[in-house]
């Protein structure tokens, strides 16, 4: 077939497809109806919320494929760089709104429903969160991908379909308890199943060595087949038609399957074996920072990156014949370590199958991967244990060790025979279990390493990677971590979002964040700061009825809203929090009434997921309950103190709580917090924080100033003098007073709650809970004393969302697209 053609064909298509689908308000109505009847199957006089979802979001859905192919195929036509992101963790929570936001089709389809006789919030609130991550990192992932498609980079994103995402937290009786997140049950609309996009992934076996041409060679006879399917979801850029991918990977056996067994006639048996490999990709790890060296993990990774190398070496061989062209074509990124195996695959694959020569593989892989690394401290970097890698991979194991033999004897040329130095940076760690360092691998790998902070990037350099950096201080970069105002204004505050355009005379912010800084010229405007307090009532009204019907606490619209919202981990130090709250519910006792009238009432927010076999995490969420039964109970405090715990915090309860917050707490002990992101939606939301000058809060310090946030807590410098102090360290009364309060089961559970208190003794408090105690209480009375001025909270509240625009992930994208990624955007034409 020729060009003119396969044109006549086309267009002869496209006429019978009667043009692009139309978007008023009676196509729209039309089409519902269409999916109500054929794809639900339902009738159309009679179909309920759930199923006016699912129609909706499948007239949605078409939407989005109409862009997404169009995208492609212009893609595919103009040969741009590309980029490939590759994460274990993406936190996209809902797609409806956001995607009928981002096509621009909002109040269409809002009308559209209305005249059904639906409500759109109303049937947005029937979709459940695709939480396939864990915390900040995973919600990152999604963040970037909103800005890659709005910024119209040709980007896809490369992830697994876990059939169990993060679990879901219920408590009882003030305990967490995980029941597993099967989002999978009532279908996913969002999604679509290529069955032909499929690829073998093994495991196991020996390597074995053939003759190639008079050469030896290594060549790996795998011992287990298991398919990888694709499953693709479209990512709608905002104002542009672009609509990019993110490709998600799901296990299914392999046709081959124990073809043995079949014939040997165990049937049932080869058919229950097939169930086994299936559970590849079942199921999300819920531990941040943590690794375990678990079998299924290690196999998930390699899962994960054998098929997206083998996609995308696929589509390169598609448009280009030469692999000397794969730097100028492909930029891989590592979302962390977690596929770092893809380093040792691309080798094999270019070296074993394509049958490059090493150095010349070598030399194009180091051109292609950048890594950005999440981690602060040297002890939460990912290890696999050489048994466990040599067993499931024995090929890669040689490759690694072959990387390893080759980066140290350039490495003697160039800093001689330090052994101690040479040893730390070995890819191969020796000692009581031998194990690969996945970070020093991606290090020498990758031609840039990026901090997702400043302050980040100066530890990584001046610690956790010193020898590295002094080996190579061009690789060594940092870009600020971002956050979409698309998800968190625009899809979550929706009153903010009116008000912002109203006030900046436009709604070009949403996709050039750094507008917002023109709010600076409104705030002495006192009907401007009216509709903002108004904003803030609105939301906060929102969030006080959510509080009411998931923990039955009433609350005051009146009172201060502080919010911490994130995993709960003990240097991120919710506990500090909660002693916090109870050293106010005893002032508040120990108080005379008259002076009670002048206390600023507050309710205490705290939410959070701990990991499953985080014993100390558990004891902090128990606490916590333990501590507003109390205080909740008690009438003679009333509206002046209430704490509520918000279970099963995830990105739809964060869309809820965070424009409802006047105060939020980040609290993490300096340098342990690489950068957080959760301060940068809040920010964004016209909401103070109260924080340490840990990760991004010392660039926020920067672009908002030092009067418009309440800082507290040691200094980086000062934490590891203050560590070294030891028992000698300086604890104010009251923290050993709330101390004691807890330990002599002032809050009951006495016994269980004595591992936690001794976690902060003095002496053991690794996170500075107590030396930090006294300035955390000063930063809490300077916040209680700007609140009953609520002008001047107002204009702080202002002015925190006007310097929020740099910590837009658009600006993130940007900065890694110049300087890391080296690509251009490429915007599909209408
Ligand atoms: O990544 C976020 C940062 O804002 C946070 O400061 C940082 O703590 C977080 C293993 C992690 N670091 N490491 C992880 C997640 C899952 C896992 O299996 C580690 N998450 C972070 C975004 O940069």
């Amino acid at each position: 077939e020729g060009f003119g053609e396969r044109k006549a064909k086309a267009e002869r298509m496209f006429s019978l497809m009667d043009g692009f689908l139309k978007n008023d308000p009676f196509s729209l109505q039309k089409d519902i109806l269409h999916h109500v009847e054929y794809t639900v199957a339902r009738s159309r006089f009679n179909f309920d919320d759930y199923e006016a979802y699912q129609a909706l979001s499948h007239s949605v859905r078409d939407r989005l494929i109409e862009r997404w192919h169009d995208t492609h195929t212009y893609f595919k036509r103009t040969k741009p760089k590309r980029l490939y992101f590759l994460s274990l963790e993406f936190l996209m929570g809902r797609s409806l709104s956001n995607s009928v936001i981002n096509l621009g089709i909002q109040d269409q389809y809002a009308e559209a429903l209305s005249q059904l006789g639906f409500e759109f919030d109303v049937l947005a609130e029937q979709e459940g969160d695709a939480a396939l991550g864990n915390g900040g990192l995973a919600r990152f992932s999604a963040c970037q991908m909103d800005s890659l498609a709005t910024l119209d980079y040709p980007a896809w994103g490369y992830g697994l379909r876990y059939e169990y995402g993060l679990f879901r937290q219920i408590i009882v009786d003030g305990f967490q308890h995980e029941q597993p997140d099967y989002w999978l049950n009532f279908g996913n609309p969002w999604e679509i199943e290529r069955i032909h996009v499929t690829y073998e992934v093994k495991f196991y076996g020996t390597v074995e060595d053939v003759d190639r041409n008079g050469e030896k060679h290594e060549v790996w006879i795998p011992g287990e087949t298991v398919e990888a399917v694709a499953y693709d979801n479209p990512i709608p850029g905002y104002g542009t038609r672009n609509t990019i991918n993110l490709r998600l990977w799901a296990a299914k056996p392999s046709n081959h399957f124990d073809l043995e067994a079949y014939n040997t006639g165990d049937y049932i048996n080869s058919i229950v074996n097939r169930q086994r490999t299936e559970s590849i990709s079942n199921v999300l790890y819920p531990d941040d920072r943590s690794h375990q060296g678990k079998e299924m993990r290690l196999k998930q990774q390699y899962f994960f990156v054998s098929a997206s190398l083998q996609d995308i070496i696929r589509r390169f061989k598609e448009a280009h014949n030469n692999f000397d062209e794969l730097p100028e074509k492909v930029a891989l990124h590592l979302n962390d370590t977690h596929p770092s195996l893809s380093i040792a695959e691309i080798m094999r694959i270019l070296v074993d199958e394509e049958q490059l020569d090493w150095n010349k593989a070598w030399n194009i892989v180091c051109k292609i991967f950048s890594f950005t690394t999440h981690t602060v401290v040297a002890e939460g970097l990912e290890k696999i244990p050489t048994d466990l890698l040599g067993s499931l991979l024995p090929r890669h194991l040689q490759i690694l060790y072959k990387i390893n033999s080759n980066f140290m004897e350039e490495l003697k040329k160039r800093i001689g025979l330090d052994y101690n130095r040479l040893s730390r940076m070995s890819i191969v760690e020796e000692g009581a279990v031998k194990s690969i360092r996945m970070a020093n691998l991606s290090i020498i790998c990758s031609h840039t390493v990026n901090g997702v902070s400043k302050l980040h990037s100066d530890t990584l350099k001046m610690r956790t990677f010193k020898d590295f950096y002094e080996l190579w201080p061009e690789k060594f970069q940092y870009t600020t971590n971002g956050v979409t105002q698309r998800r968190w204004i625009v899809v979550s505050n929706p009153s903010l979002c009116a008000l912002l355009s109203k006030w900046l005379g436009t709604e070009a912010w949403i996709r050039n964040a750094d507008l917002l800084t023109g709010l600076r010229d409104h705030v002495d405007n006192t009907g401007f700061r009216h509709e903002w307090k108004m904003v803030k009532r609105l939301n906060k009204m929102r969030l006080a009825e959510y509080i009411e019907t998931m923990s039955g606490v009433k609350v005051s619209l009146d009172a201060m809203f502080d919010v911490q919202v994130k995993r709960i981990h003990e240097y991120k130090r919710q506990l500090l929090n909660i002693f916090g709250i109870i050293h106010r519910y005893d002032c508040l006792k120990n108080m005379d009434k008259n002076d009670r009238t002048k206390v600023v009432p507050r309710v205490c927010i705290i939410g959070g997921k701990a990991a499953p076999g985080y014993e100390i995490a558990k004891k902090i969420i128990k606490l916590c309950h333990a501590v507003a039964e109390k205080i909740n109970n008690d009438a003679d405090i009333g509206d002046l103190l209430k704490l509520v715990f918000i279970p099963d915090y995830n990105v739809s309860v964060a869309e809820m709580v965070i424009p409802g917050a006047d105060l939020s707490q980040h609290l993490s002990t300096a340098g342990h917090e690489a950068s957080g992101t959760g301060s940068m939606k809040f920010l964004m939301n016209g909401c103070l924080l109260l924080a340490t000058a840990d990760g991004s809060t010392v660039e926020i310090i920067e672009e908002i100033g030092s009067d418009n946030l309440f800082l507290f807590g040691a200094k980086v410098q000062e934490v590891a003098e203050l560590r070294e102090k030891g028992g000698a360290l300086k604890v104010p009364l009251q923290f050993a007073r709330v101390l004691r309060m807890v330990r002599d089961g002032y809050f009951g559970d006495k016994d269980y709650f004595k591992s936690l208190c001794d976690t902060v003794e003095v002496g053991n408090d690794f996170y500075l809970l107590g030396s930090d105690f006294g300035s955390y209480l000063e930063a809490q009375a300077a916040a209680d004393k700007a609140f009953v001025e609520p002008e001047k909270w107002t204009k702080m509240s202002i002015l925190s969302a006007a310097g929020s625009g740099r910590f837009s992930s658009d600006r993130t994208i940007r900065e890694y697209a110049e300087r890391t990624w080296k690509i251009d955007p490429c915007q599909c034409p209408f």
